[in-house]
């Protein structure tokens, strides 16, 4: 047996088959669960999962022969660091040891992977008595702490049970960061008690143009959809328990027709008739951007509260992108803003916002992230910056001193085709094919190592303009977000030197993990017919 047939995505950091020629570990009617303190959610998801995708029991046991043996070991929290994990299978039983809660999590991810494709079904296919997996000995540990993914939930809704599905998805993969982007110029999608109308109008548009700008095509249906505070707190709650942080996204001072379009008050009412303003229909970037005023800042200090009340992670992300200067420039209001606060440009108005929400949430014990927009005009104090127009921003950043999440467009934007040709369903036109994300490299050469240790990590991006179904949704994360998984997890070497068709080969088991999951990916071979 190689590697290659055990397919383990992403690619663990030390493997090796024990002792060679010993065989397989039997898991049978007689496996028990031996779980040590801490262990609890990782031996309910082994039940949930694998027990039900075997219908093996898994009853509790407290000994060691034909145990699977659960264990943290801070001891091994040096050796293996964080999130690391060890796995040994070697004839004489099970273990598998993570240096914290998450690491042991991860492990049981790797060991669901070893168990086959069919331990991914959610209940068994045939009678089968015994499952078996290749003793081995694994060691692993994740590159980075940031492994994300945001998924663009205003673009097009995704329910509550895409989303819980999302996640199981992201932990399969070791992915720990799920960033919802919850408002754009298309639909504000997270209740907020105080102002109600964010979702009785700004949740809702009555049609959508399909394609980008000069298409002449619209979908003519009503579109929308919104979580209560309840569906996010299962969510997060559903995220912790597989060790995934979810950062929300409340995108200010751009990107928020939506909720112009619900309290118009909130736009330059001095240069536009934003009373008159609908949630936007169209792709692209809105001109109707926050009016900068007091009433402003506390609205959206109130939002963030009860934000804050649903989300605890420590990052919140207040965007900062793609805000067009237009209003602002036009507005008397805003240039007597500008005037009172000493500010010399509109970017330096942007930032003004940005620096009002760092120090706001930093009072609250939280930390900003915005797009690498938030570096002009000056960067708040405290901000990270999550680096998506290319490296600079990120490189910039780190330079500063700040934290950086790197997400390149040209890289990590799977809303981007896989393929050029005709016959690819999406009409967003650059193309990042499977190995050009294989590639991904998230710390810039041109950083020192001190700089470099700003850069947390990295995250793809799902932006839903084009995916309006889960079907899409699948056919634009899979398999690119694999190949993502294991640039942001596994030691891969510089991208000219990586071992694509390693992976490739690999993949071929994983597609097969994938198909029992009911994961719509692009198949090696091109497109669906459906498309
Ligand atoms: C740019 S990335 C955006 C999004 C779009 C995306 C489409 C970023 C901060 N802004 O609003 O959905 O391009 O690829």
């Amino acid at each position: 047996m190689s590697d290659t047939e055990t397919g383990l995505v992403p690619a663990p950091r030390r493997f090796a088959w024990v002792p060679p020629g010993k065989g397989l570990e039997v898991l049978d009617e007689e496996t028990a669960i031996n779980a040590g303190p801490g262990t609890e959610s990782t031996a309910r998801w082994l039940r949930a999962t694998v027990g039900a995708a075997t219908g093996l029991p898994l009853p509790d046991g407290d000994g060691h022969h034909n145990h699977l043996v659960l264990r943290i070991d801070p001891r091994a929290a040096g050796e293996l660091g964080p999130e690391g994990y060890r796995i040994v299978i070697d004839g004489y039983g099970l273990f598998l040891d993570g240096a914290d809660p998450a690491g042991l999590f991860w492990a049981a991810q790797t060991f669901r992977q070893m168990l086959g494709p069919d331990a991914f079904r959610r209940a068994p296919v045939a009678a089968r008595d015994e499952w078996h997996v290749p003793c081995v000995t694994i060691q692993d540990a994740p590159r980075f702490g940031w492994r994300g993914a945001l998924l663009d939930v205003a673009r097009h809704f995704v329910p509550k049970d895409g989303v819980l599905r999302f996640l199981d998805l992201l932990a399969a993969h070791k992915l720990n960061v799920l960033h919802l982007h919850l408002t754009d110029d298309q639909g504000w999608r997270v209740e907020i008690e105080r102002y109600p109308r964010l979702t009785e109008v700004g949740a809702w548009r009555s049609r959508t143009k399909l394609g980008h700008r000069a298409s002449p095509l619209w979908d003519e249906r009503p579109h929308g959809g919104y979580y209560t505070k309840d569906d996010l707190r299962e969510i997060v709650a559903y995220a912790a328990e597989r060790h995934i942080t979810v950062v929300p996204e409340i995108d200010l001072p751009g990107h928020s027709q939506a909720a112009i379009a619900a309290y118009p008050e909130l736009g330059n009412a001095d240069v536009v008739d934003t009373a008159a303003l609908g949630v936007r229909d169209t792709w692209g970037v809105s001109p109707n951007v926050l009016a900068p005023t007091d009433a402003t800042l506390a609205f959206y200090e109130n939002v963030l509260t009860e934000v804050l009340d649903v989300f605890p992670s420590r990052f919140v992300h207040i965007g900062g992108d793609e805000c067009p200067k237009d209003q602002w420039k036009a507005s008397p209001a805003a240039r007597a803003r500008m005037a009172a606060e000493g500010l010399a440009d509109e970017k330096e108005l942007q930032s003004w916002f940005i620096r009002h929400f760092d120090r706001w949430l930093a009072a609250r014990g939280r930390r900003l992230i915005g797009w690498d927009e938030i570096l002009e005009g000056g960067l708040a104090e405290g901000a990270a910056v999550a680096s998506w127009r290319g490296y600079a921003g990120g490189v910039a950043a780190a330079r500063a001193g700040h934290d950086v999440v790197m997400c390149p467009e040209q890289q990590v934007y799977l809303d981007h085709r896989q393929a050029p040709g005709p016959d690819e369903p999406v009409p967003i036109g650059w193309v990042r094919t499977l190995e050009d994300v294989y590639r991904f490299e998230p710390v810039p050469s041109e950083l020192t190592p001190e700089e470099a240790g700003h850069v947390l990590g990295a995250q793809a991006n799902l932006w839903t303009e084009v995916m309006e179904d889960q079907q899409r949704l699948d056919y634009q994360a899979f398999p690119r977000l694999a190949a993502f998984a294991e640039a942001v997890w596994s030691a891969l070497p510089p991208p000219a030197e990586r071992d694509f068709a390693h992976f490739e080969q690999r993949m071929a088991v994983h597609y097969r993990r994938l198909d029992a999951l009911g994961v719509a990916y692009r198949p090696p071979g091109g497109p669906l017919p459906w498309q």
